[in-house]
């Protein structure tokens, strides 16, 4: 069986549903800290579960039989400045009782998305590789490296298959961001539809690698499906698709939405995305288990926009 934590988040509810079709309904345990999210009701087993408690994780690993485990909770960039220890804290303490389950139990996959966040001032801004300078200048990046070390220390030391993926800024409609840099990216086609209006909080031109969700979703799960022998990053792969300024994003909207119009008022959001890199070097990805990005900025406004009409 595999269970999702966070699965109410903005990647649980998307990777629950197609974790959902490949596995069937009955095989995927969805969980979360807060209620059901609508879009899973009757689409299979919801358990509520707090992941910081390891004891109660443990019972419901064991009772429901788990084997994989996906960890999408966290706390993300922009709410992780408001509460330093706090995003530390349940970020690295969510990990580590994963961890340790799963060697307890020797649960036979984990997965657990770090995030271009690792990346800091002094790594290089195009192209960023793989392996490059990384000192990361948020408490969320801080952890996403910190629990990027201990999931390749747990599978060098205790041979578990953790895999992982460092997720760009990542765009959808069919659920709700949570507190990121890149959120400005989901808002702006919300306001474009409401209001026609939108007041960026980052700078026209502020470069930043960007995913649109059905790529994502996609990307996990070949990531996860891809024969161990072939993962030879055991920390977190990069992968991109695009990237896009919103002076760019806004452009692309105006074609569809011709009397939409965008200002800027950069807040402290803009450090951190000052801090990132602007475009990302997945060839490892690519190389390693075929990743290929099937979304650019054209087609992911397009569908955004259609869906968001609905
Ligand atoms: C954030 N959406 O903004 C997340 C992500 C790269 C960005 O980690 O914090």
């Amino acid at each position: 069986k595999i269970l999702v934590v966070g699965a109410c988040g903005q990647i649980g509810v998307e990777l629950t549903l197609q974790l959902r079709k490949i596995h069937g309904e009955g095989v995927v345990i969805a969980s979360d800290l807060r209620e059901e999210h609508p879009l899973l009701k009757g689409t299979g087993p919801y358990v509520s579960l707090d992941i910081m408690n390891k004891e109660t994780f443990h019972v419901l690993v064991l009772r429901y039989n788990i084997t994989q485990v996906y960890l999408l909770a966290a706390i993300l960039s922009a709410t992780g400045e408001k509460n330093p220890t706090l995003a530390w804290h349940i970020n690295m303490q969510s990990l580590l009782n994963v961890l340790e389950v799963a060697k307890e139990e020797n649960l036979a996959k984990i997965y657990w998305p770090s995030s271009i966040a690792v990346f800091g001032p002094n790594s290089p801004k195009d192209n960023t590789p793989q392996h490059t300078i990384i000192e990361p200048s948020t408490v969320y990046g801080i952890s996403k490296y910190a629990g990027e070390r201990w999931c390749e220390y747990y599978f060098n030391r205790y041979k578990i298959d953790v895999r992982g993926l460092r997720y760009p800024g990542l765009i959808s409609y069919k659920s709700q961001p949570g507190g990121g840099t890149t959120d400005y990216a989901i808002e702006i086609f919300h306001d474009a539809l409401s209001s026609g209006q939108y007041t960026s909080f980052l700078k026209e031109d502020t470069y930043l690698p960007m995913m649109y969700m059905p790529d994502a979703i996609r990307a996990t799960i070949e990531l996860m499906e891809a024969d161990a022998s072939k993962i030879t990053i055991r920390s977190s792969y990069n992968i991109g698709a695009m990237s896009f300024s919103p002076g760019e994003i806004a452009a692309e909207i105006k074609k569809h939405v011709p009397e939409f119009s965008i200002n800027y008022k950069p807040d402290s959001r803009q450090n951190i995305a000052d801090s990132w890199p602007k475009n990302i070097d997945d060839s490892d990805a690519k190389n390693d288990w075929g990743w290929k990005p099937e979304f650019g900025i054209e087609r992911m406004t397009e569908d955004m926009l259609r869906n968001l009409q609905k």
